[in-house]
């Protein structure tokens, strides 16, 4: 039985993602349009929390302020006949050829300056719509060749434009945050910021960096064949968690956009522990939206795409009773306890204690039985196979 989402559970979803009609760089579109009006009515009947947008998912590339009022006027009043949200804005720096060689990062200065001015516009808009965060994705930020781009300045350029934006926000007075999303490749050969951790150095260079995290996705830290659960653990960490991409994705390849679970189930059984019942030690928590980018796929109709958005979130839901499921099972918090996981909460220095006092503790040195040490079983086996046990409701 598949559990009933509702918007109390905070699920969001691209608008570009059931309205995603199937080209891909080989074909033409499988599905005819979606009216964005139609996604809002849609997702809202589903039981989402709300709907996320690039500026030109809405609004064509191009169209003039009254054409832009008008196409917004009728969005905003199936956002208010439905209640559905919008806490997140995007912006679309990768769609036109103008942004070909990137937006913030172009080799051309004439297009730099359309690309920020296009960014402060969508802000306003984001705050206009009430949004929380501004997520940027640099998909055109990068280079196919290594000697195509100076690549300081590149980082340089990508510096200036988040900070002006940024310090826009700041001026404005919006209650805003940017989270800059990493993905390593596709379109681009070589994407700039290509994993969280790349996106964690970054944001340590900015002048603004206390109102810029990370909007980490699922695969795009899969196609780099690293763990996104590690990922979004050491964003949360660091306090720059402030959106999260969920999909699904199976190993390195290009980016597959699967519904969340249809990837790596015990990845994603993890990342939702993660999410749903944070660290076993404590700390730090995530309490953003539930956000889910991901493409029905091409060979569906659009009984698939509604099938699909169904299946997110009620896989995550699955997923969540499972993890709950997991933590309180008192044969899993045992096999924790004999596994160390929560003796790792313990500073490795005692209060106060000095290195001197550490280098003269003989039971840290001359009189420590490494051997027996090294004797000690952890058991992650069992404890791993807990938590298959769980994930297949054999529990
Ligand atoms: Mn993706």
């Amino acid at each position: 039985m598949s559990p009933k989402p509702t918007p109390a559970d905070k699920f969001t979803f691209g608008l570009w993602t059931v309205g995603w009609t199937g080209n891909d760089p080989f074909g033409v579109p499988t599905r005819a349009d979606l009216d964005p009006v139609e996604a809002v009515h849609k997702l809202a009947e589903l039981g989402a929390y709300g709907i996320t947008f690039h500026d030109n998912d809405v609004v064509p590339f191009g169209a003039s302020a009254d054409e832009r009022e008008l196409i917004l006027k009728r969005f905003r009043a199936a956002l208010e006949e439905t209640g559905l949200k919008v806490p997140m804005v995007t912006t679309n720096l990768f769609s036109h050829p103008v942004f070909k060689d990137g937006g913030f990062t172009s080799n051309d200065r004439s297009v730099r300056r359309f690309a920020l001015a296009k960014v402060l516009r969508n802000i306003d808009l984001a705050a206009e719509l009430g949004a929380e965060t501004f997520v940027m994705w640099g998909g055109r930020e990068g280079s196919e060749y290594d000697g195509s781009k100076d690549l300081a300045a590149a980082l340089d350029r990508y510096r200036e434009g988040v900070d002006t934006a940024a310090g826009y926000i700041k001026e404005k007075g919006y209650g805003l945050r940017i989270a800059l999303e990493p993905k390593p490749n596709e379109p681009r050969g070589d994407i700039l910021l290509p994993t969280v951790g790349h996106g964690l150095g970054f944001i340590a260079q900015l002048e603004h960096g206390d109102i810029v995290g990370l909007n980490p996705e699922t695969g795009h830290e899969q196609m780099a064949g690293l763990n996104f659960t590690h990922g979004i653990a050491q964003a949360l960490w660091a306090g720059k968690l402030f959106h999260i991409d969920l999909n699904g994705q199976r190993g390195i390849k290009y980016d597959q956009d699967l519904v969340f679970g249809h990837g790596d189930l015990t990845s994603a059984f993890f990342t939702v522990d993660l999410l749903e019942n944070g660290f076993p030690g404590g700390g730090p928590r995530y309490e953003g939206p539930r956000h889910f980018d991901y493409k029905p796929s091409r060979t569906d109709g659009y009984d698939g795409v509604w099938a699909s958005a169904a299946a997110n979130m009620s896989t995550y839901l699955l997923l969540k009773e499972r993890a709950k499921a997991f933590r309180a099972d008192a044969e899993v918090q045992e096999a924790l306890r004999t596994s160390g996981v929560y003796e790792l909460s313990e500073a490795t220095l005692a209060p106060g204690e000095t290195t001197a006092q550490l280098l003269a503790d003989a039971s840290a040195g001359d009189s420590f039985d490494a051997a027996a040490a090294a004797e000690r079983s952890y058991a992650f086996i069992r404890l791993n196979q807990l938590a298959i046990e769980h994930l297949l409701g054999a529990r």
